[in-house]
């Protein structure tokens, strides 16, 4: 079976699976095919969208402090690497780093950040990797093997499940290696109306974003969903402490993948995504339960977004 064929074969059996359970739901992941990559760039431009700009901000604030962090001749791994814009930040703040490995799902996009980065940073070794950052997988054999440093910004962890963080943070730890590091960017606890405002834009972008998904489906796995019959919503879940994005049926309606059919009734939702934040305090005992320590956090005045700096 070829790559595309074993992809296909993998959203078909996530989609019968998560759409045959009581609150229907998508994994997330297939959010982002290339028009979705495209999509989320245009969400971090959102003025409501937040994260981004205050990562960026808090990189450019601390490039010495973050600098040091690294040392010199570092090998930065970039985990669902996308356009890679936080990484000019930090590549600009590095001292002479060595190599870079972006990892990405969405393999047209990397090639393009592939080129942009060895435009501006001639002299870098650029070993670009299609992965899903969560499967097993090894870095290149022929990798710069002394002072990785693990990179994961753009607050993606608050994607994962409590599972997948753990599983995540062991394998990253395999990554870098003994003496390795990692920088981690990460959207904290803050009220809601801005949460939601974040999630639900004025403009309608994370609703083309989130029903992408939907056209994805339609497009790669021959399913007959209507997008004009589901509407994006941005909801707060108190308990999981999460922002979640749904996709609304507008009339009772069945949609069919081969031969399943799936009802739903007016009002029922698709789940497609978690954005979990996080306390500070969360966040410390989460890595320190994985094994790595805490040895730096950066922040914004308004403590909004933060950068952790972890040591294996
Ligand atoms: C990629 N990830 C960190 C984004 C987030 O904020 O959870 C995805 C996103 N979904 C809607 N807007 C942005």
């Amino acid at each position: 079976m070829s790559t595309i064929d074993k992809q296909i074969q993998r959203l078909t059996d996530d989609t019968i699976a998560g759409l045959s359970l009581k609150q229907k739901s998508l994994p997330s992941q297939w959010l982002y095919d290339d028009v979705g990559s495209q999509l989320f760039e245009e969400i971090t431009q959102l003025p409501e969208y937040y994260p981004t700009r205050t990562e960026i901000a808090i990189l450019r604030n601390y490039d010495k402090e973050i600098s040091y962090f690294i040392g010199p001749n570092a090998t930065i791994v970039e985990y669902g690497a996308g356009a890679a814009v936080k990484t000019e930040a930090l590549l600009d703040a590095c001292h002479q780093p060595r190599a870079y490995v972006p990892i990405d799902i969405a393999g047209d996009f990397l090639a393009q950040t592939f080129m942009r980065i060895r435009l501006k940073f001639p002299f870098l070794n650029v070993y670009p990797l299609v992965a899903n950052f969560l499967d097993n997988f090894a870095l290149p054999d022929d990798l710069e093997s002394d002072s990785r440093v693990a990179f994961f910004p753009g607050s993606t962890i608050g994607n994962l499940n409590r599972k997948e963080i753990d599983r995540f943070l062991e394998q990253m730890r395999h990554h870098v290696q003994k003496n390795g590091k990692a920088i981690i960017g990460i959207d904290l606890r803050k009220d809601t109306r801005t949460l939601i405002a974040a999630y639900a834009d004025a403009a309608g972008v994370t609703a083309k974003f989130n029903k992408n998904i939907l056209a994805r489906l339609n497009r790669e796995v021959g399913m007959d969903f209507s997008l004009s019959q589901f509407e994006h919503s941005a909801r707060w879940n108190e308990e999981e402490s999460a922002i979640e994005m749904h996709l609304v049926s507008m009339t009772d309606q069945i949609v069919r993948l081969k031969d399943h059919s799936f009802h739903f009734e007016k009002g029922e939702t698709i789940h497609t995504e978690s954005s979990r934040k996080y306390t500070l305090q969360q966040l410390e005992s989460i890595t320190f339960e994985n094994n790595w320590s805490l040895t730096n956090v950066w922040t914004d005045e308004q403590q909004a977004y933060a950068i952790l700096g972890l040591k294996n």
